[in-house]
């Protein structure tokens, strides 16, 4: 807005101003100019964190499983291993990392300890570990080599550091095995850069010895060590255990619980765990992990998963507000076996064919009401561009009750032809929508709840034909906030049939 205040005061046919009528007509000015650029809404909390939400955006992580496990054919080693079978002549992590990145893929998380014991890094609190097997003569360090290797491309790494020690005699003491473990930690936390996330994993055998781990102990050392790290375990405190190993997260899916209500370790609350919270007060997103072949480790007798399965289970984690972690384990020569390159490569491939075109670009976006009116700033239009968190759509507060909400996408006589409706939620202000309904010409087409940073309908009928796409947002907390839409045809969908290789 101009300094020119004579429209408001009438300056030309007046005599000059008072002092006190200058103020006066400088606030009228003042709320004019804030009049003119709407505030965002309040947020409703809980919020993520700055590391919560770069973590959310990188949709897919790597986890390698890798160690002792590898060359004995078993998926839980019984620590008695001896690391002279610990011998992976061809390791490059360079193509571990150059596998990740072409896949599309920021962070890669290592087996640094699995249950067995054995160290894949040169730790100096125990001898079960890399300086002990012949590989490079006992002078390898596979996290090191790892960091390098993740460095030189750009991307990040995380650790895991199992809780349940198979090999090492302090396991079941509290205060010497704690201490130890600590230790492993730091090490591991102080020796290596930045790490974004380190796995506290719940599993233990049914016969493991009874023992307590002091979590809180852990937890605050994690924090005071890597400021920007997210820890990962059963129930958080940054990201949690989705509650299977299918990679399949609830179709209703919160990123808040209520952390009081979670324990690690713990069977009986899958169910929570995969489904989140509408009440928690807690922003503690899930994570998928599953292995792109049947088990963790490298088996020489299996193979990678299908396509259509993998992109099932993208649709059930990613498309479900959450994180995958898909599995790809390393083989006994220390690379990523052919097969499972060339299989994630078909992965990525398929995604960028599913998603790189949005149909809904070339259209017309309405909205059942916006913020601040025509220019403020959440117009539909925000749906569209390539920000998915801090431009959005927002309706306005007061003259619609809940379940008035629409917002629609009209391709005129064009139409559209497609098969995956793409919704995501400016969770920057927390996580709203309850329950949605979208409509094709007036006709019901999906229906879903929760929708969070992402939310994903492959349409169980197929490919449909139309012109208007309504999405109704019927039960939310609060006005939603919607940051993008997406209307994608997906060649790979096949409605009851297995889909492609
Ligand atoms: C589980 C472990 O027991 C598996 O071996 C694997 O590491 C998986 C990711 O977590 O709890």
């Amino acid at each position: 807005m101009s300094g020119d205040i004579s429209g408001l005061v009438g300056y030309a046919t007046h005599p000059p101003l008072s002092s006190r009528e200058l103020n006066c007509a400088e606030d009228i000015k003042k709320r004019r100019v804030l009049e003119q650029v709407p505030p965002p809404p309040l947020p409703i909390l809980p919020l993520p964190s700055f590391s919560q939400l770069k973590w959310q955006q990188r949709e897919i992580i790597m986890f390698l499983h890798f160690g002792v496990n590898t060359f004995t054919d078993s998926e839980w080693g019984t620590g008695h291993e001896s690391p002279a079978i610990f011998n992976p002549v061809g390791l490059d992590a360079n193509q571990w990392v150059n596998t990740a990145v072409d896949a599309g893929i920021s962070l890669v998380i290592l087996t640094a300890k699995h249950h067995d014991g054995f160290c894949l890094w040169p730790s100096k609190y125990t001898d079960h570990s890399v300086i002990r097997s012949p590989w490079k003569n006992g002078n390898g360090d596979v996290v090191q080599e790892l960091v390098d290797a993740a460095k030189a491309r750009g991307i990040d790494v995380g650790l895991y550091l199992s809780p349940w020690d198979r090999h090492d005699p302090r396991y079941g003491h509290d205060l010497p095995y704690n201490e130890y473990y600590l230790a492993q930690l730091q090490e591991l936390l102080k020796k290596y850069g930045s790490v974004r996330e380190i796995w506290f994993d719940g599993a233990k055998g049914a016969n493991a010895t009874n023992m307590t781990y002091y979590f809180s102990d852990w937890f605050s050392m994690v924090k005071e060590l890597q400021s920007s790290i997210n820890i990962f375990s059963d129930a958080g405190p940054d990201v949690r255990w989705v509650g299977d190993e299918k990679g399949s997260a609830g179709s209703t899916c919160w990123s808040t619980v209520n952390r009081t209500s979670l324990s690690i370790g713990n069977a009986s609350i899958v169910d929570y765990l995969n489904t989140g919270d509408p009440r928690g007060t807690d922003w503690v997103p899930p994570e998928c992990d599953v292995s792109i072949r049947p088990g963790w480790f490298w088996h020489k007798s299996e193979s990678p998963k299908k396509l259509s399965q993998l992109l099932k289970i993208y649709y059930h984690s990613v498309g479900r507000n959450c994180l995958l972690l898909l599995n790809v384990p390393p083989n006994s020569t220390g690379l990523i076996s052919e097969k499972d390159v060339h299989r994630l490569g078909e992965f990525r491939k398929a995604i960028d064919i599913i998603f790189s075109t949005n149909l809904a670009e070339d259209c017309l976006v309405k909205a059942s009401s916006q913020r601040g009116g025509k220019e403020g700033g959440f117009g539909p239009e925000n749906v569209l561009d390539d920000d998915h968190l801090w431009t959005y759509w927002a309706p306005r507060e007061d003259n619609h009750g809940e379940g008035d909400h629409w917002i629609e996408v009209r391709a005129g006589d064009k139409g559209l032809v497609f098969n995956v409706i793409r919704i995501q939620e400016a969770i920057g202000l927390g996580q709203r929508i309850k329950k949605h309904e979208i409509y094709l010409d007036g006709k019901i087409v999906a229906r879903g709840t929760t929708v969070g940073y992402k939310r994903l309908h492959r349409l169980e009928g197929g490919v449909v034909h139309g012109r208007n796409v309504r999405i109704r947002i019927r039960k939310s907390k609060g006005v939603p906030l919607i940051s993008s839409i997406g209307l994608h045809f997906d060649p790979f969908w096949h409605p009851n049939m297995q889909g492609p290789e």
